[in-house]
């Protein structure tokens, strides 16, 4: 099979240009165990008798596919492209495509039709473009499609039969006709450069502050009771999965109040949920909020929580981290009485609960709120000084715990450490560099001005300490001021993408106010922010939450100001690259099933530069210290397969479901395919 297959074709006055051909197996020539083409399906409907399938005589390479029907007076059959986002076609709204292929007919009930993806509705039917006249020898057929409706990222298209006889297919191209350069040449404006929000025409169904994605690129979205008092005392508990691919969300039963509790995927790709509201502050003021000791399990293939042995302390607001044999650490947070847990705990993968407190070792230090506790390579554990809720811990407001040792050394370098309250760290692109980067971050109790710091530390380092970054870009404020001096942002979201950037977005400058419109691109290996990004137009201060979803885009939910409203809205990012061009798309991964330090094929539709995996989001209160995009050095070998080297520690790479992106040389990642690292 011809992977990078590039047809030329001639555009204006004889000029020529190598285009790419966007479908996959064009030829039919890659056969899955039943002899059926990949990336093909069968389809149509009524009551005629069909014959539909690879056969000899093609033209070109040895196999074509033929649409035999016999009988048929209702319905039709159709040779179509698989309606998936790994075969079907990526397009742009608004872009228009050539569309062509090679037939045999002896029919005239037969025509090119077309089927799109909508974003929010699914696959439905597009168009029929072209009746296909009779042709006893190969014909070649070229169509130019309408202009592709908005909210469409893919198309499908092949011969639909209406009539008794037969038409064989070969060698389909389609490629996009209004960026003939076949990438680089941007059409949609200021979104080439800024990237564009859509806010979705639905609203969520839950008042939710935690954002987790499924290894099924659903994305679970948890309230508990919302930070809501009337519906904690109703014992009104909620969480819901939202489903990117269909707009939809289920409702999920959820039992009990995981309002500002902890979670992280486990290994087998569950969710491990630790603490979360045992109680509100009490009227009399007789005491704050208290922590669960309880904790649960969501399994995504039944959308349900089923209930785990006990932690050993309360944890209300607890950081949790996935260690490279697949346990989970978390520190910090509220305990049952309110005052602050100094016990750490540890769920054992192998015994799938959580340890008894004689088993784990304890330092008995106090971590704060929502700390983030970084996973590094050699297996201790990074506390970045991003927390929750006030000043910083004692000493340097960072940290690094040695898990074997059970001792905690101070980092000197975080600049302003009691304004560092919802800040986020994040764990640069790619993890093998093991960079950290902490961006702004204020303070609730002070509610000074947040503030535009960034810091930088490099784990690898004998001695690792943190370096002043470059400032946050500014935005503007409530009312459309602009922000001056050392404004910044608390609140701070910052999401690793697949082209090796870091969108950072969102944030407040105050305590539950004044929120902030400001978005830009960190990119790692210049060390420096690209402002101006287009802004969502939703606020997103407390309790707000951004995730990279599979297909390259970020969904932002969730604000909860001041005056106890929950802003519903879900807003969805689609990054620059996703104008530049057509996307490479993974056509097959050989295994999804990947052991560390293996070799893993894929084969792609299009040239890659790049593979990585990132591991999906967790995050709560600007809080995902699991956040990762490990890079996968590959080798093009000579049948333009492509070979990917996975990394043999850990510690890089904590086992879990990753996305697995593509990202050609125009940064334009494709659809990413989800692998399991054991
Ligand atoms: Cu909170």
């Amino acid at each position: 099979m011809l992977l990078f297959s590039l047809l030329t074709t001639a555009l204006g006055a004889g000029e020529a240009f190598a285009v790419t051909n966007l479908v996959t197996n064009p030829g039919f020539e890659q056969v899955d165990a039943n002899g059926f083409p990949v990336c093909w399906e069968k389809a149509g409907w009524g009551n005629g008798t069909v014959a539909i399938g690879a056969v000899p005589g093609a033209h070109s390479g040895s196999k074509a596919m033929q649409v035999q029907v016999t009988g048929v007076t209702t319905g039709d059959d159709k040779v179509m492209m698989l309606e998936n986002a790994t075969c079907a076609p990526a397009v742009t709204a608004g872009h228009q495509y050539n569309l062509a292929l090679w037939y045999k007919s002896t029919t005239p009930n037969a025509v090119l039709t077309t089927f799109r993806h909508d974003t929010v509705k699914g696959w439905q039917y597009w168009t029929d473009l072209e009746t296909l006249p009779v042709a006893s020898a190969y014909t070649r057929t070229s169509v130019l499609t309408p202009a592709v409706p908005p909210n469409t990222d893919q198309i499908t298209w092949g011969v639909s039969v209406y009539g008794t006889g037969s038409v064989t297919t070969d060698d389909y191209t389609m490629d996009d006709a209004t960026a003939p350069s076949g990438g680089g040449s941007c059409t949609a404006g200021a979104a080439c450069t800024k990237g564009s929000w859509q806010v979705l025409p639905f609203l969520n169904p839950v008042r939710s502050m935690h954002a987790i994605v499924l290894n099924n690129g659903k994305v679970l979205l948890m309230a508990g009771s919302g930070n809501d008092p009337m519906a904690f005392a109703a014992g009104t508990f909620s969480s819901a999965v939202y489903d990117p691919a269909a707009g939809t969300f289920a409702q999920i039963p959820t039992p009990s109040d995981m309002f500002c509790s902890g979670h992280v995927q486990l290994a087998d790709g569950r969710v491990l949920i630790m603490s979360g509201t045992k109680a509100y502050p009490a009227a009399d003021g007789s005491h704050g909020y208290e922590g669960l000791t309880s904790s649960y399990v969501f399994d995504p293939a039944t959308n349900t929580y089923s209930r785990t042995n006990d932690l050993n302390d309360g944890h209300w607001y607890p950081s949790a981290t996935e260690m490279g044999n697949g346990d989970v650490m978390s520190f910090g947070g509220l305990r049952a009485d309110s005052t602050g847990s100094v016990t750490q705990d540890r769920y054992s993968a192998a015994a799938n609960a959580w340890m008894p407190m004689n088993q784990v070792k304890q330092t008995w230090s106090y971590f704060g709120l929502y700390p983030s506790m970084v996973l590094m390579q050699d297996g201790r554990l990074f506390y970045t000084g991003s927390h929750v809720f006030g000043n910083g811990t004692s000493g340097t407001g960072a940290s690094i715990y040695d898990t074997v040792a059970n001792t905690i050394t101070d980092v000197p370098g975080l600049q302003s450490k009691d304004t560092r309250d919802q800040s986020m760290s994040v764990m640069l692109p790619p993890a093998q560099d093991q960079r950290v980067m902490t961006m702004g971050g204020g303070n609730v109790n002070t509610n000074v001005d947040a503030g535009r710091q960034t810091d930088l530390i490099d784990l690898k380092a004998a001695s690792p300490s943190y370096t002043p970054g470059p400032l946050l870009p500014q935005g503007t404020v409530t009312g459309g001021a602009t922000e001056t001096g050392s404004q910044g942002k608390m609140y701070v979201s910052a999401v690793l993408l697949p082209n090796g950037q870091v969108f950072e977005t969102g944030g407040g400058l105050h305590n539950r106010a004044d929120p902030v419109f400001e978005a830009s691109m960190f990119d790692p290996v210049s060390n420096t922010f690209t402002p101006g990004m287009a802004t969502d137009p939703i606020p997103r201060t407390y309790h707000s939450a951004s995730v990279l979803l599979p297909d390259g885009r970020v969904l932002s939910v969730g604000d909860n100001p001041g005056n106890g409203s929950f802003d519903l809205h879900l807003s969805v990012y689609t990054p620059p690259y996703l104008y530049q061009g057509t996307r490479p798309q993974i056509t097959s991964v050989a295994s999804s099933m990947w052991s560390y330090g293996s070799s893993q094929k894929i084969t792609v539709s299009a040239p890659i530069v790049r593979a990585e995996l990132i591991r999906p989001a967790a995050v709560t209160h600007s809080s995902d210290p699991n956040q990762r995009f490990v890079d996968l050095p590959l080798t093009v070998n000579t049948d333009g397969s492509v070979t990917l080297h996975v990394t043999s520690n850990p510690n890089i790479a904590p086992p879990g479901y990753y996305m697995l992106f593509a990202v050609n040389a125009n940064g334009v990642p494709s659809v990413a395919q989800w692998v399991h690292v054991m």
